[in-house]
């Protein structure tokens, strides 16, 4: 079989099966000990979140060595250099791998996974670090200025935060955090922002002081995506910032941790069986968290094994956890308009999982018609004509889909999709998607979308409509070709997730970049559509996640 005719197939079938034909084309591939060394550590930084760290697949395909033997070294290369139109990135062509390094992961992977390392409490107390101890902190907020409106900006590929003032538009501090930073969100109180790294290390920053600063740290686990707090203040107890629970893909856990001090007390494996088959899965990992408003309870969604648990962690050390069977592969998600059900992408099987976090079980599973919804905590609207609805887009898909989520008051459309609208264009490339009560539009983002227009367009979405009203471009000074340190030329990505301002008056998004080119904070009224302010900095290297503390503190989406 000719080559471009394999690395067609490959794409078509999605899951990058071969024919016999191509299997006889393969060679043995070995690797140096610098080779692997290397490889290993690329894999895990840029490909284990999708394909897992035993390489048995999630929102990606699985990438098991018979099937990646079969496709060849030159194929695997085309397809990471190039990225597929189901979303996989373009590693090559975005200029974050060297054709050498698109080579040498074509090969790697086409070898034996070697096993991960393990961590242990005692690990993990090892790296925990009180920086600023409690009693030496702020006693009230210092510096005069109105924190609740702060954003905490990830600078993803430098490790950073950027804690900027959304009132005065002027960076107050840039924090060290972990590697590839992930997320981060707030305590109950708004007062801590708890930052997440990719290398499972949990950070918190003081927001009461004049320069924000980290007070405490510590190692989780070797990799992880998501951090959350108790938010939880009943008759069951006040639990406001009192507890924060990482997420860790690997060794795949639940890490309870001491809200005030970082302090490690709880572990728990989330190695078990996958709800549907019952086979055994080591790599179970923690997605999607978020903190209930009716019980002391998180929501933490096992990839997987497609369970959602409810962890009640009123008795730390001997929690009590409720295990919801789902679908796999859950990924993210967020709350419903009352944040009573809890709507959740489980994005290989094109579905949407709304758990009811009051009666304890599923309240619907949604067929979202269209490839690996993607919501990122996804959007709110309550509409006249549909009542109360949630909306999420599609990484291999143009569509949006929006699911009715009052049972009460429109049974007819609850957990249904109400309304399917296509992004311009073709193919998907969504990541996020974020409205506020404030804003009478949706904004969409599509950054993994191949087309460069479409890729670095903003879709606004009229609240009222449920349409496509008009389109932003990136401005023009990020579209040109940037030069980088070792001689190459690279295009920036385009606007990336999107964060109100505290009334929901503004809606920052920014160009995520390169990591030796500073961009920028695209500030737009979110009403009139205008671009208000850029804030340009040196700082400002792959800015992603955006997170404004009132928003994050409330649940605001
Ligand atoms: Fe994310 C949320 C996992 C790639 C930016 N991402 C999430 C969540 C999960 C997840 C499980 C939900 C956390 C929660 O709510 O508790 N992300 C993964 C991956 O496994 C994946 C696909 C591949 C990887 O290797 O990490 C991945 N994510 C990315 C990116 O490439 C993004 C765009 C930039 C980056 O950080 O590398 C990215 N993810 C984000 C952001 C959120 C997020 C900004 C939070 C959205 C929100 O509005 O709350």
């Amino acid at each position: 079989m000719k080559m471009k005719a394999k690395i067609a197939l490959a794409l078509m079938s999605g899951t990058l099966l071969l024919s016999q034909q191509a299997a006889a084309d393969t060679k043995a591939v070995s690797l140096n000990e610098a080779e692997l060394k290397e490889a290993t550590q690329v894999y895990f930084d840029r490909c284990a979140g999708c394909h897992g760290m035993l390489r048995k697949g999630a929102l990606g395909p699985e990438l098991g060595e018979a099937k990646t033997k079969a496709m060849g070294t030159q194929v695997l290369e085309t397809i990471i250099f190039n990225g597929t139109p189901g979303g996989m990135p373009g590693w090559g062509k975005s200029g974050e791998l060297t054709k050498a390094e698109t080579n040498l992961m074509a090969r790697y992977i086409q070898t034996t996974p070697p096993p991960p390392p393990e961590k242990s409490m005692a690990d993990m107390k090892k790296s925990w670090k009180v920086l600023i101890p409690v009693d030496k902190r702020p006693a009230k907020p210092e510096g005069g200025r109105n924190w609740k409106n702060y954003f905490g900006i990830i600078l993803r590929d430098v490790g950073k935060i950027a804690i900027v003032d959304g009132d005065k538009k002027d960076i107050i501090s840039v924090v060290d955090s972990g590697f590839a930073t992930h997320i981060l969100r707030t305590s109950k109180s708004g007062r801590y922002m708890y930052v997440i790294g990719r290398d499972g290390k949990a950070s918190m920053i003081d927001l009461w002081m004049k320069k924000p600063e980290n007070v405490a740290e510590i190692r989780t686990c070797n990799d992880a995506r998501s951090i959350d707090t108790s938010k939880y203040n009943g008759p069951k107890g006040n639990y406001d910032d009192k507890l924060v629970v990482v997420g860790c893909y690997w060794p795949p856990s639940i890490v309870v941790l001491d809200g005030p001090t970082l302090e490690p007390k709880k572990i728990v494996s989330t190695a078990s069986y996958t709800y549907d088959t019952g086979e055994y899965t080591r790599e179970a990992r923690v997605a999607a968290i978020v903190a209930s408003h009716h019980d002391p309870e998180w929501v933490i969604n096992i990839k997987e094994t497609g369970q959602v648990w409810l962890y009640d962690y009123e008795d730390v050390a001997n929690p009590k956890i409720t295990m919801i069977d789902a679908e796999r592969f859950l990924h993210d998600g967020g709350w419903d308009l009352s944040k009573r059900y809890f709507l959740v992408a489980a994005n290989a099987k094109n579905k949407v999982v709304a758990v009811d976090t009051v009666e304890k079980k599923i309240a619907g599973i949604i067929e979202t018609g269209a490839n690996k919804p993607h919501p990122g905590r996804g959007v709110n609207v309550d509409s006249k004509k549909y009542g109360p609805i949630w909306g999420t887009g599609h990484i291999g898909a143009n569509s949006i889909v929006f699911i009715g989520t009052d049972p009460e008051k429109h049974p007819d459309n609850a957990w249904k999709i109400v309304k399917t609208i296509k992004l311009p264009g073709k193919g998907g490339g969504n990541l996020f998607i974020k409205s506020h009560p404030g804003s009478k539009y949706i904004f969409a983002d599509r950054p993994l979308n191949p087309d460069r227009k479409l890729q670095t367009q903003i879709y606004v979405i009229d609240k009222a409509t449920l349409e496509v009203v008009k389109t932003l471009p990136m401005p023009d000074e990020f579209r040109g070709e940037f030069k980088t340190s070792d001689g190459s030329k690279v295009k920036l990505r385009g606007p990336v997730h999107f964060e109100f301002n505290a009334d929901g008056s503004e809606v920052w998004t920014t160009v995520w970049g390169h990591k030796e080119i500073p961009t920028a904070i695209l500030v737009y009224d979110s009403n009139t559509l205008k671009l208000k302010t850029t804030i340009k900095d040196k700082r400002l290297l792959t800015p992603t996640g955006k997170f404004n503390v009132a928003n994050t503190m409330d649940d605001i989406y």
